[in-house]
């Protein structure tokens, strides 16, 4: 088979020992992987002697022929020679790509794994047929790798060998598994180039039925996204705030009238105000924290909101257990890193949250916009936002980090800004008194999940109605007269919210004139 006709959607990378493999057969697993749609193999054993593994090899090698898969060894040169299998995969410590090459000849093929531009640039140099890119997650199955690269990293190294002008295929690897396949091709893509598929080892040699393993995999890589981003393809999206604006009120009626589950996952402070916010723009709130349960909840059709007010060992694997369930459901989350600088724990937390799943909407104050970009010198006093950079940086600063993440990020603040990466706006709307009420900044990311749910699949046009009507309909509580302070004005808020909604389901759109 030639190097360029390989498919290398789902790539499998074997691995033999007992706590993967089980006392199951090799060969077995392997050939089930085949049925399931593996395009790709690669015997990958560091314990076998050298006549174990090619024994071993040979058997793959029969079962590979059968189904025009081709066969790879890690590593070792030799083995492939003595089995007569198609090629090679080399790490960085391995042989030499040239002499390799030399050794195997012009036909075989050869991948290399790499983890930064730099060896990326020299493996295409060098003639490697295809890339195997990571270390995306931490995992278990292979825990000295050096560096963990997560999906920007993947996007950087694509996009530098896209630019450079090469055309090598190229494979991703490291903690690939069901419930993150989907969203790290996607937010590994760079404009020009993406992934030819994954590599894995555990998501398909340990399940118990590897070709069901394989074909639901091979499904996810196949399956368009469902994550909304501006691409090549996509509906030509408003990028005039005008025309956003205008488009607040369909996301309003949609929230109305289809009454969207709104799951908050929050913290204790804002349960019951967070609640009754869903209540009032029209959502149907639930407040459970208990992750089993979002299996059955992500399926009614509704979105997730992890706010990390109150983090807990318990709560983090509640949050990892949710977004995965509403990952798979292909249903959006908005995550609120609420004190993501102020603890350790908390920039751990919001570290394995980033790693466990696809965040539709990341919402939060400077401070923690600035922990989630990852500046580390930031010591986030508390979680109240601390002002510290000017209105070019912030723009910048949220920009970058939704592009990093191919998401739509909100800093909160005086004037908040939103983007998806390409899009940047700002907003001036809102009242002083959010500030002098606890929960404000929370419940506005329930709100934001209401419009996710059922707003257009532009997210930023979702998001921009619920801080329109959030704002404006603080501002229009504050200035009531029966509102004296923050108390009664937590009270009118929710009126308003309320009013607004009612006004603009039945065509009354004049609140929208104070949009700024
Ligand atoms: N190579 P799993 S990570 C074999 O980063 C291997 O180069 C890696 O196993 C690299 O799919 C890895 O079970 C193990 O996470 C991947
Ligand atoms: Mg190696």
């Amino acid at each position: 088979m030639a190097a360029r006709d390989v498919d290398y959607s789902l790539y499998l990378v074997t691995d033999s020992t007992p706590a993967i493999l089980g006392d199951r057969d090799i060969a077995w697993a392997v050939e089930e992987a085949i049925k399931g749609g593996v395009g790709c193999v690669q015997l990958r054993d560091k314990t076998s002697d050298t006549a174990q593994l090619v024994a071993i090899g040979r058997r793959l090698r029969n079962v590979t022929l059968r189904y025009g898969v081709p066969l790879l060894i890690n590593d070792r040169v030799d083995v492939a020679l003595a089995v007569g299998c198609e090629g090679v995969h080399i790490g960085q410590d391995d042989m030499e790509l040239s002499t390799a090459r030399h050794l195997l000849g012009p036909r075989a093929i050869i991948g290399v794994t790499v983890s930064t531009v730099a060896q990326a640039l020299r493996a295409c140099e060098g003639g490697a047929d295809y890339l195997g890119i990571g270390t995306v997650y931490a995992t278990p199955t292979k825990t000295n790798t050096k560096d963990i690269i997560g999906t920007a990293g993947v996007r950087n190294i694509l996009q530098e060998v896209a630019h450079a002008g090469h055309t090598v295929r190229t494979v991703c690897i490291g903690g690939i598994n069901e419930s993150n396949v989907a969203r790290v091709l996607f937010q590994s893509a760079a404009p020009s180039k993406s992934l030819d598929g994954v590599a894995l080892v555990s998501a398909i040699m340990a399940a118990p039925d590897p070709e069901a393993a394989a074909h639901k995999l091979l499904h996810l890589v196949k399956r368009p996204p469902h994550f909304g981003w501006p691409t090549a393809e996509s509906p030509p999206w408003p990028v005039d705030a005008l025309q956003i604006v205008a488009l607040a009120a369909d996301t309003i009626t949609a929230i109305h009238k289809t009454t969207p589950l709104s799951h908050n996952m929050t913290n204790l402070v804002v349960q019951n105000f967070a609640a009754n916010l869903a209540l009032a723009v029209g959502a149907s709130p639930i407040m459970s924290s208990y992750g089993q349960e979002a299996a059955d909840l992500c399926k009614l059709g509704g979105s997730l909101v992890i706010n990390m007010g109150t983090v807990t060992p318990d709560g983090l694997a509640n949050y990892l257990e949710a977004l995965r369930a509403y990952n798979q459901a292909g249903r959006p989350v908005v995550f609120d890193p609420v004190g993501a600088g102020a603890t350790a724990v908390r920039r751990a937390a919001v570290k394995t949250i980033m790693a466990g799943g696809y965040l539709d909407v990341i919402k939060g104050n400077e401070g923690e916009i600035l922990t989630v970009f990852g500046d580390e010198k930031l010591q986030q006093r508390g979680v109240d936002s601390s002002s510290t950079l000017n209105t070019e940086q912030k723009a910048e600063l949220v920009q970058k980090l939704a592009a990093r993440e191919k998401t739509v990020v909100i800093m909160t603040g005086p004037t908040d800004f939103i983007s998806d990466g390409q899009r940047t706006f700002s907003l001036e709307n809102g009242h002083r008194y959010l500030g002098e009420v606890t929960g404000t900044g929370c419940v506005l990311g329930t709100a934001i999940s209401a419009a996710v749910a059922v707003g257009s699949e532009d997210k930023i046009v979702a998001a921009i109605a619920a801080m329109l009507h959030f704002e404006i309909a603080a501002e229009v509580a504050a200035s009531r007269s029966d509102v004296r302070g923050p108390g009664t004005f937590v009270a009118a808020f929710l009126d308003e919210l309320y009013n607004i909604r009612q006004a603009t389901v039945g065509g009354d759109l004049a609140w929208l004139q104070g949009a700024k």
